[in-house]
């Protein structure tokens, strides 16, 4: 069991057990997730906790990196990790990222894909595709641009430097930071507060959210192009390096070949 579910009222909670792996995203604990995520939108709740319980030291370690593909597209329309941000941004009710610890690179993108953060002040958020030589996808790089400032994401990316809780609240990751202490109680009250609003409202607005969010046209050249740009990425030995790296728990040469 990699993930636990209640239900508290109207609000469902949604907890990644698994700290000895540090809760990276495998396609195992994502069935699980995903499959806790349709069992309480057939229970109709109206506002969904997604955490890794309070005082977690890593919240997720991002995509389980042993699951990566070599030479291969790492982040298709179909890989697990894909369909659970889909889920998220699909799922009838708000979504609320509940944070306390590390969060890492796809893991970042799903927070990122949630409806509202919450974090204490032991939240940190890092992009790092460039510590492995992996190229983001696009759908990845629309929700960076979208949801943080340009500038911001680029730092993120170029750097990988998990910025910490202060910076996350000034730069509007988070809606709310508050004392560990609190992070539970200010949570709860808030999916609660959600919970008494007309669901069907809620649920239309969210979807409306997502759908305008996602209008902008992209032309078929200009995906190309990012295709091919990836396509040299993912057939490089740096791509290579950078998962043998993590597995040998060795800093990565990287030689840009
Ligand atoms: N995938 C698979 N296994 C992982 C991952 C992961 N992302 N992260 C940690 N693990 C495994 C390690 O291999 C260890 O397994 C165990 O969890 C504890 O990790 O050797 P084992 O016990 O069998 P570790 O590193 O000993 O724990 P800490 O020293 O506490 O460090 C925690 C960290 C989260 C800082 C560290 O594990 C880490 O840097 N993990 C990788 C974080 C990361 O870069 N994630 C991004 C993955 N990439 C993406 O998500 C994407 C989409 N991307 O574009 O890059």
């Amino acid at each position: 069991m990699y993930v636990s579910s209640e239900q508290a009222g109207d609000v469902g909670i949604l907890t990644l057990t698994h700290p000895e792996k540090r809760n990276a995203l495998s396609r195992a604990l994502i069935a699980e997730l995903m499959e806790q995520m349709e069992v309480l939108a057939a229970a109709r709740c109206r506002a969904l906790i997604l955490t890794a319980g309070v005082g977690a030291r890593v919240w997720s370690a991002g995509h389980d990196i042993n699951e990566l593909p070599h030479g291969e597209d790492p982040l298709l329309y179909s890989d697990p990790l894909e369909q659970l941000l889909r889920a998220v941004r699909h799922f009838p009710a708000p979504v609320i990222a509940m944070v306390s610890g590390s969060v890492w690179g796809g893991a970042t993108d799903l927070v990122l894909s949630c409806d509202i953060i919450v974090g204490d002040d032991s939240c940190s958020f890092a992009l790092t595709p460039v510590n492995l030589g992996l190229p983001y996808n696009t759908a990845g790089t629309l929700n960076f641009i979208r949801r943080l400032p340009l500038n911001v994401a680029k730092e993120m990316i170029f750097t990988a430097r998990p910025i910490d809780a202060a910076e996350a609240e000034s730069w509007h990751i988070l809606n709310h930071r508050v004392p560990t202490a609190e992070l539970q109680s200010f949570t709860l009250a808030l999916a609660n507060r959600i919970a008494t609003k007309a669901p069907l409202a809620v649920a239309a607005i969210k979807e409306q959210f997502r759908m305008l969010g996602d209008s902008a046209p992209l032309q078929p050249g200009i995906f190309e192009r990012i295709q091919e740009l990836r396509h040299k990425v993912y057939k490089s030995r740096d791509y290579v390096e950078g998962i043998s790296a993590f597995k040998e728990k060795r800093p990565p040469r990287f030689r840009g070949e």
